[in-house]
C-alpha cells in the first residue's frame, strides 16, 4: 500500500455542505445586488470565510468598511449555520461511510483537513466527532488553502510525514495546498481534472483504487 494515512477535506468531499456555503453566499450577494453564480462560487472553495467575502465583493460597484465586512461575514455564517443545524448522520452518504470504515479496517489512519471554522459543529451534527484520528480545521490555522498549513497539521496529528499521506480534495486551492505540502492528492468534484492531482476520482468510494 502506498499510503499510511488519508486526509479528507470536509465541505464537498465528506459532505455536500459546499452547497450550503453557496446558498448562504448567494443570499448575501443578492441582498447586496452583487452578481454571483455557481461558477464564481468555485473560487471560494477551500479558502477562508473573509477571503471568500473579498472575492465576492470584487464584483461590487462600491467599497465597504472593515466593520461592514465583518457584519457581512457574520450574516453569511449565521445563514450557513442555520442550514447546518438540519444536518443529521444520514447526510453522510452510505457509500462514503462504508469507504471510511473499509479504509480504517485496512489499517489506514484517517484525518480531516478543512479550512472551515464550523468543522467541529458539522462533525458533531453528523455523528463523526469521535471517528477521525486527527482533525485540523480553520480554528487552528493562520493561513488557509492554498497554503499547506492545515494538511501539515493533520499529518502531524496522525504522526505521519506528508509523503505517507494522501489528501482528498474538491477545490483547486486544496489541490494546490496538497502539492505545496508535499502530499499526493486525489481530486474530485470541481477540481477533479486538476493536473496537479495524482488521482482523479468520481467520488470518495474510488479511493480504494488509489491504495
Ligand atoms: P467557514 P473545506 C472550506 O471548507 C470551504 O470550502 C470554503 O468554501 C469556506 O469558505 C471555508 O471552509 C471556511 O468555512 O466559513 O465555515 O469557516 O472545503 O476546506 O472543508
Ligand atoms: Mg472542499
Amino acid at each position: 500500500m502506498n499510503y499510511r494515512g488519508i486526509i479528507f477535506d470536509l465541505d464537498g468531499v465528506l459532505l455536500s455542505t459546499d452547497e450550503y456555503h453557496y446558498r448562504a453566499w448567494k443570499a448575501l450577494a443578492d441582498r447586496l445586488g452583487i452578481p454571483f453564480d455557481r461558477e464564481r462560487n468555485g473560487l471560494l472553495r477551500g479558502v477562508s470565510r473573509m477571503e471568500s467575502l473579498e472575492i465576492l465583493l470584487e464584483k461590487s460597484a462600491r467599497t465597504y468598511s472593515e466593520e461592514e465586512k465583518q457584519a457581512f461575514a457574520a450574516e453569511k455564517n449565521a445563514r450557513y449555520r442555520e442550514l447546518l443545524s438540519k444536518l443529521t448522520p444520514a447526510d453522510v452518504k452510505s457509500d462514503v461511510r462504508q469507504t471510511l470504515l473499509d479504509l480504517r479496517a485496512l489499517g489506514l489512519k484517517l484525518a480531516v483537513g478543512s479550512s472551515s471554522k464550523n468543522t467541529p459543529y458539522i462533525l458533531e451534527r453528523v455523528g463523526l466527532q469521535d471517528f477521525f484520528d486527527a482533525v485540523a480545521d480553520g480554528n487552528g490555522i493562520t493561513h488557509s488553502k492554498p497554503h499547506p498549513e492545515v494538511f501539515l497539521k493533520a499529518a502531524e496529528g496522525l504522526g505521519l510525514p506528508p509523503a505517507a499521506c494522501l489528501v482528498v480534495e474538491d477545490a483547486h486551492a486544496g489541490v494546490a495546498a496538497a502539492e505545496a505540502g508535499g502530499f499526493d492528492c486525489a481530486a474530485m468534484g470541481d477540481a477533479r481534472e486538476d493536473p496537479r492531482a495524482r488521482w482523479h476520482l468520481k467520488g470518495v468510494p474510488d479511493l480504494r483504487g488509489c491504495l
